[in-house]
């Protein structure tokens, strides 16, 4: 269940994680750094490791805490984050291949990375820049100007110049709308369903919510979603992290979603329910589960609902959020929750408001997903496989056989180039009227240019490291 951090009982698990594990490190902008360490090189690389910590660069849950606690009461600004997240290969590096394997013993989608995931993603020789090599190490830091978050990354690049390899580092920056929540470059508000481990988040989340009594989706979680014992550190606890980087051709998304608005017939201001069908929620955050429009009070955070109430005809089975989190569809949706530390990356040159879809990037920009979570099977790949990937799903869930396909999930299902794609998918013309559905096809416009999997080491097994 929620811990209030406030509880000293809590102290020594907070100060053994690192941070932006149970709450994100909220930075604007971030560098991430894929990092190989160089052969006979493995004891510099462990004493740089183990440097990050004790000179204080890495953060622990505890520091992170510590460091929001006082920007809310005295607003002194947290400065500089950081964490580090280690790959497979990473750790055969820092030991050996039968020590990794036989630590992470049953954890195969660590072990085998993700190239080797069945993820449908695009052959490893079409990944990006510096994604093609051997990623041992990711380091992540974070601040809110631009200029340090590039400073820090160019004086680590020549810090570790001698004993390892810097291979890419790839800038993130937040994008904000009017009232101040993150966007994507699609333009949807992000990061609004998220697991909350505290206390204080869940009575923000009831009071959001003006509900005092049972909620209909309850976001509590317990520690134990995203937190299992460091193999290297058994008595202190780590992560599993994914990181992938998502390009989007937002040109090519806007035009389909044009053109499907006009074979749906769909006039003025009802055109924009086509974003929010593949989606699950408008721009602004309203998920379309709750609304035929825009405009929700707390539309940036409203997630107190679930799909108990009607089939598909608000929210259609195939969209994003609800591939992603079948809430009600299934009993056990909940254990797949992962806590989600996405950024987008790219700059835009056009107004990402003004409608145009013309001016819009056809690539260069897109979201540098990352999520934490106990279990790379059972969280991540059970959503990008089992769920996203999968054209029967949520309807294979809910016994539901009508001969018509639910379709891939359009924002993140990767069959592109295989049989059956683009698939078929389900589109209503009157929200809420399931005799009003239309079956229409929608390209994907979301490609993967590399990742990996990796485990966030505890605390305690960086600063010991030798
Ligand atoms: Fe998604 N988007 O902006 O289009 N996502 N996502 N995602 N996503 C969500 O409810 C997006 C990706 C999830 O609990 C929202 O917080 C884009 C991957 C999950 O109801 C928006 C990309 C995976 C949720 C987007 C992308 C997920 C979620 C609504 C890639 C996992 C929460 C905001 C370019 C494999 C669902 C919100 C819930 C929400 C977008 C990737 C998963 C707007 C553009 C790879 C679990």
């Amino acid at each position: 269940m929620a811990i209030n951090y406030l509880d000293p009982k809590h102290r020594q698990t907070l100060s053994d994680i690192q941070g932006n594990i149970l709450k994100s490190h909220g930075r604007e902008h971030t560098a991430n750094l894929f990092i190989e360490g160089r052969l006979g090189e493995e004891k510099e690389v462990k004493n740089w490791l183990n440097s990050l910590v004790n000179e204080g660069i890495i953060k622990s849950g505890y520091e992170q805490l510590y460091a929001t606690h006082l920007w809310k009461t005295q607003r002194i600004d947290g400065g500089l984050f950081a964490c580090i997240h280690i790959s497979r290969l990473g750790y055969d590096y820092l030991f050996d291949p039968l020590i990794t394997e036989d630590k992470f013993l049953g954890k195969s989608a660590f072990l085998n990375g993700m190239e080797q995931a069945g993820l449908d993603d695009p052959d490893k020789a079409k990944w990006g820049e510096g994604y093609q090599q051997n990623i041992h190490f990711h380091l992540l830091i974070g601040d809110n100007e631009k200029n340090k978050v590039e400073q820090l990354a160019a004086k680590i690049k020549n810090e570790v110049e001698s004993f390892a390899t810097v291979h890419h580092i790839e800038f993130g920056d937040a994008i904000k709308n009017r009232e101040g929540a993150g966007l994507e470059h699609f333009g949807y508000v992000d990061g609004i369903s998220q697991p909350l481990f505290f206390e204080d988040e869940i009575q923000k989340y009831r009071d959001a919510h003006g509900e005092s009594g049972k909620l209909k989706f309850d976001p509590t979680a317990d520690l134990k979603l995203v937190l299992t014992p460091d193999p290297f550190f058994t008595t202190a606890q780590g992560s599993f992290f994914v990181f992938r980087k998502l390009e989007q051709n937002v040109q090519g998304f806007k035009k389909a979603e044009e053109k499907l608005a006009d074979n749906l017939h769909l006039k003025g201001d009802e055109r924009e329910r086509v974003g929010a069908m593949i989606m699950g929620r408008f721009e602004d955050g309203t998920p379309i589960q709750m609304s035929e429009h825009e405009g929700l009070i707390a539309n940036s955070s409203f997630n107190n609902f679930d799909y108990s109430e009607d089939e598909q005809s608000k929210c259609p089975y195939h969209a994003h959020i609800r591939k992603t989190n079948p809430r009600s569809d299934i009993s056990d949706s909940k254990s797949a929750i992962m806590a989600r530390r996405g950024i987008p990356f790219g700059e835009r040159l056009d107004d990402m408001d003004d409608g145009i879809a013309e001016t819009k990037p056809l690539g260069g920009v897109g979201l540098l997903f990352q999520s934490y979570q106990a279990s790379i099977e059972a969280q991540f790949e059970r959503i990008q496989k089992q769920w996203a990937n999968d054209k029967s799903f949520p309807k294979n869930a809910l016994g539901i056989n009508d001969g018509n396909d639910v379709g891939l999930d359009l924002i993140i299902g990767q069959k592109i180039g295989q049989d059956g794609y683009p698939s078929e998918s389900s589109y209503f013309k009157k929200w809420g009227d399931k005799n009003s559905e239309v079956r229409m096809t929608f390209d994907q416009f979301v490609t993967m240019k590399g990742g990996e999997y990796f485990f966030a080491p505890s605390i305690p097994f960086l600063k010991t490291l030798k």
